[in-house]
């Protein structure tokens, strides 16, 4: 297999951290993001969208979108589940999951990207080109702190993301957190749940990649 990878940006630092927890080693490729290496033709012919992470099987398929990946992973490398463990707990982790996707990935990235001047039509990531809508930074924003706060009241009756299980909606979680500081934004003093479930994640070696 081989993994498309870019060490600065963070959605293919999702699936680096569950390769980490499942101690799964795959041969990288380095796509450099900040010199558009993403929409080069020959990268497009890896990946249309222009985007990683992108997962090469050795038969040639090619897996895009973290969780599709993630998913794949899960599903050779069973041992040490992160996708849950019971249907019930399964649908726990995908429910929270997407939210975390949904309402946090998505508001810095809207944040982030209409507001960087390197960004400028670039405020999608992809294969259009698209301006920079300043308001959708000012929601994004604002969006975040709604993120913490809900995230703070959750977090007050789960150690994890659900419950006692660490599973991919803290990876997703983790991210976010780490991703926000691109926007200045870190979790506010008050939200000590969070905090502390951040300290929590923060120590486990896989966060390192
Ligand atoms: N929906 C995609 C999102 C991937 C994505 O946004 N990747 C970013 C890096 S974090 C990218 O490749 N950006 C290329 C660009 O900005 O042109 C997924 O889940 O994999």
């Amino acid at each position: 297999m081989k993994f498309y990878d870019c060490t600065t940006a963070p959605s293919p630092r999702r699936v680096r951290i569950l390769m980490a927890e499942k101690g799964i080693e795959i041969d990288t490729v380095q796509v450099d993001l900040m010199k558009g290496e993403q929409l080069t033709e020959e990268f497009r012919e890896i990946n249309p969208l222009g985007q990683v992470p992108v997962l090469e099987l050795d038969d040639g398929t090619r897996i895009t979108e973290v969780m599709a990946i993630c998913r794949y992973l899960e599903e050779i490398y069973p041992d040490n589940s992160l996708f849950g463990r019971d249907p019930v707990e399964r649908a726990k982790v995908e429910s929270i999951n997407d939210q975390l996707q949904a309402n946090g990935m998505v508001a810095v990235m809207e944040a982030f990207r209409n507001a960087t001047p390197g960004f400028v039509d670039r405020a999608m990531p992809g294969p259009h080109n698209y301006e920079q809508i300043p308001a959708l930074s000012e929601r994004g924003l604002l969006r975040l702190d709604n993120f913490f706060s809900d995230l703070e009241a959750h977090l007050a009756s789960n150690q994890y993301m659900v419950e006692d299980y660490f599973s991919i909606a803290d990876i997703t979680g983790f991210t976010v957190v780490e991703f926000a500081r691109w926007v200045k934004k870190s979790i506010p003093d008050e939200c000590s749940e969070v905090n502390r479930w951040y300290h929590q994640i923060k120590q486990r070696p896989s966060t390192a990649a």
